[in-house]
């Protein structure tokens, strides 16, 4: 059999946006999936894509538009046609506007796929027609606001630069799992110049099990650390004060505020020593070409914005930024600069109209409406707020609702799709065309399908674009096919059509050198990093500081969870294909020995973990890599694989971040019990 093979690109929501080589097989199948000669990605991809063959032709792929006819939630349904669905939708959404005003529909979508075209249209749609808008907080809210703070330009170094870097610091990220491609580089950071890898993580993930100096703090307490290690550099003269009096807004303040944030009170809130403290502190004022890569994991927090400040803060004491191979990067996102008026349908006039925070679904959805009416009608796509949002019992409880009209418009049957009134089938990045940005390096890339449709599968694109058309809503967006869009969407952005991107292969969209490290200035309107921030909210510390506003361990739930990615998923993507779920093997939950050893846990024996909430099932495996105290489930399984049916998000809480909101989902203060699956007391402390 021999195999063609054809250019695509990564669709999922990760830093990396590969670049791939698909091998199309006879009967228009494709076989292994390579990684392209795209510098960044240069033939490295995860092996989930590698085997993307097992996802575009899973047996559980939804090829037909579907009709529920058992209970909420059962999952049983009925094969309609396309006509029937798209009719009964509209109608279904007039009818609820009519009845309770437009805002009673809310379109929920996020970035199952990262393509803008098929990512934009529902956004469009909801401004053309009064929709309920939907606050996207549930990755990089808290992120973003703690990053946008300080440097105040949501780009940083380009990655590649690692490889040139003299010591590299990874900070609540697992780039093992998250973004294999940055593992490359600091091999080569460490081969080519001798660099050193400091990992900042609560357990030893297979970063952390690579560096040189692992530093295990617990959960949400990175903001004291940043601070005593700041401390350190300007008590042992290891900071540049003539970048700081050039590039920063108040050095002398954030000094003399530093005094009292010493290694001795840093370690009582982190569980580090006091010598790791220190130690970490001269490695990083020893080296001037430091490279930081700030993740997305720490921000999880109800203080995550404020911890990411914290930490962002480090290159602007040492000066790294004026290195090449030295500085921060935390998302790539803003070097693209894309014109979305098109996109988003930014030109449609609007009505005040109310935004949900689609992390608080579940609260929202069962009452917690806020101004204006219930939800009553919703349209999904590129997301399954089933097993991935906060607070999983409301969520369900409130998909559950009978008086919800909910439509789902998957690739797989996901735990959300069940839940639907009406599941339409969705092409896959393989059957559709799309433009693609990146958040972990600055190439920009085109994509054609490279098969055909599966079944009767159909694009976001198009789908959005017939219920406009049956909604009466009016947009140039929804008479144009992709490509007239991204050309389109290119040309008001200064950029290369598509057809020449795509024939190209990808565009970088890098700064200069000057711009990248901000040599030419911070993007606020003085050109200085900020180690104040504007917060725009109340109550956030005004210099980098331990903001305690997190979910304390207490007397009656001694542990911290924190939930973070598996490698063999994507999100709760991945969960439906053998190979992942081989894989991951099972919920499971990674326990310090010796806190095993207290409470009589043993590897390979389950664990109750519970909150007020409720409580969850899992394996035990015990170990010495996680700080005492702290329990690691990594997710995102959907909840049929738990032994009680009940996922990870059961425990985490709906709050919302400050300033801007994010969900909260490793700040989740929990007991521990040992126990067998049949024993079933205790729900809830
Ligand atoms: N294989 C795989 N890749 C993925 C994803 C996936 O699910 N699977 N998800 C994708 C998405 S949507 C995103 S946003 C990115 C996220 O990728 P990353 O930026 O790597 O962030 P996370 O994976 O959320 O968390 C990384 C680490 O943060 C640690 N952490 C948790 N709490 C704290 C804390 O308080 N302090 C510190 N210092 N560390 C803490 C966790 O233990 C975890 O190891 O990855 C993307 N890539
Ligand atoms: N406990 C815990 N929960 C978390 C996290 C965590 O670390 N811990 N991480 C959080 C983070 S960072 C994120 S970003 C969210 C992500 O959560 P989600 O955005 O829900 O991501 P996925 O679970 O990958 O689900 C994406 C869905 O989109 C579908 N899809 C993909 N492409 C298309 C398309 O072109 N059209 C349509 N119609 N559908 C498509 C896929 O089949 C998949 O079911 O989860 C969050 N939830
Ligand atoms: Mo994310």
């Amino acid at each position: 059999m021999t195999a063609e093979t054809r250019p695509s690109v990564c669709p999922h929501d990760c830093p990396s946006a590969c670049a791939l080589e698909v091998e199309v097989l006879p009967g228009d199948r494709i076989g292994r999936v390579h990684g392209a000669a795209m510098p960044y990605v240069d033939g490295v991809i995860c092996a989930k894509v590698a085997r993307y063959a097992e996802r575009v032709h899973h047996p559980d792929r939804v090829l037909h538009p579907l009709r529920r006819v058992g209970a909420k939630g059962e999952g049983r349904f009925e094969r309609i046609t396309w006509g029937e669905a798209l009719d009964e939708i509209a109608a279904r959404f007039k009818d609820a506007a009519e009845r309770l005003g437009p805002e009673t529909v809310w379109p929920y979508f996020y970035a199952g796929t990262m393509g803008h075209v098929q990512q934009s249209g529902i956004n469009r749609l909801r401004r053309v027609m009064g929709y309920s808008g939907q606050l996207k907080t549930i990755c990089a809210s808290a992120a973003g606001a703690g990053w946008a703070g300080g440097v105040g330009s949501k780009w940083g170094v380009p990655p590649q630069e690692i490889a040139q870097s003299g010591l590299v610091v990874v900070w609540g990220a697992n780039p093992a799992a998250t973004q294999v491609q940055l593992m490359g580089l600091i091999k080569q950071a460490k081969t080519a110049n001798g660099a050193k890898l400091v990992v900042v993580d609560p357990y030893r993930t297979a970063t952390a099990d690579k560096a040189d100096l692992h530093l295990m703090l617990r959960p949400g307490t990175d903001g004291a650390l940043a601070s005593a290690v700041m401390h350190v550099l300007f008590r042992d003269d290891l900071a540049d004060r003539d970048y700081l009096a050039r590039y920063t807004d108040c050095p002398e303040r954030l000094e003399r505020h530093l005094e009292s944030r010493t290694p001795a009170w840093a370690a009582a809130i982190t569980g580090l020593t006091e010598a790791e403290i220190e130690a970490f502190a001269k490695l990083y004022g020893g080296v001037p070409n430091s490279f930081l890569r700030v993740g997305y994991g720490f921000s999880r927090s109800r203080n995550g914005a404020a911890n990411l400040h914290a930490v962002s803060c480090l290159p602007a004491v040492t000066g790294a930024w004026k290195h090449k191979g030295g500085g921060a990067m935390q998302s790539t996102s803003g070097v693209f600069d894309l014109a979305r008026t098109l996109l988003d349908g930014l030109d449609v006039p609007q009505r005040p109209v109310r935004s949900l925070d689609m992390s608080r679904i579940g609260p929202i959805l069962t009452g917690d409406v806020g101004k204006g009416p219930p939800v009553t009608a919703m349209l999904m796509q590129n997301t399954n707020p089933a097993v991935v949002a906060p607070d999983s019992g409301l969520v369900r409880q409130g998909l559950a609702r009978d008086d919800l009209f909910l439509c789902v418009h998957e690739q797989v049957m996901t735990e959300t799709a069940r839940f639907a009134d009406m599941v339409l089938p969705a092409t896959t990045s393989m059957e559709h065309s799309d433009l693609y940005t990146s958040y972990g390096h600055t190439f920009l890339q085109v994509a054609k399908p490279v098969i055909a449709p599966q079944g009767e599968s159909r694009s976001n694109h198009r789908v959005i674009c017939d219920l406009a058309a049956r909604l009466g809503a009016v947009h140039p967006g929804f008479e144009m096919d992709e490509w007239e869009m991204m050309d389109q969407v290119l040309d008001a952005s200064d950029l290369p059509k598509a057809a020449e991107i795509h024939a190209m292969g990808w565009l970088n969209c890098g700064k200069v050198f000057d711009d990248a490290h901000f040599l030419s200035g911070f993007g606020h309107p003085d050109g200085r990093f900020r180690f104040a921030p504007e917060w725009g909210a109340e109550g956030l510390p005004e210099l980098p500081d331990h903001f305690d506003v997190i979910e304390n361990a207490d007397a009656a739930h001694p542990f911290r969870l924190i939930t973070p990615p598996s490698r063999h998923f994507l999100n709760s993507t991945f969960t439906e294909t053998p190979t992942s779920l081989a894989q991951a093997k099972e919920p499971t939950a990674l326990i310090h020995a010796e806190d095993c050893a207290a409470l009589g846990l043993e590897s390979g024996g389950m664990v109750r973990i519970g909150n007020a909430k409720g409580s969850v099932l899992v394996r035990v495996a015990a170990t010495s890599g996680i700080a005492r105290g702290v329990v690691v489930v990594e997710s995102i399984w959907p909840d049929r694989h738990f032994a009680e049916g009940l996922g990870i998000n059961h425990l985490t809480s709906a709050d919302a971040a400050l300033p801007a909101g994010g969900a909260v989902f490793h700040d989740t203060k929990v007991w521990l019990k040992a126990m067998l699956p049949a024993d079933d007391d205790e729900n809830g402390a």
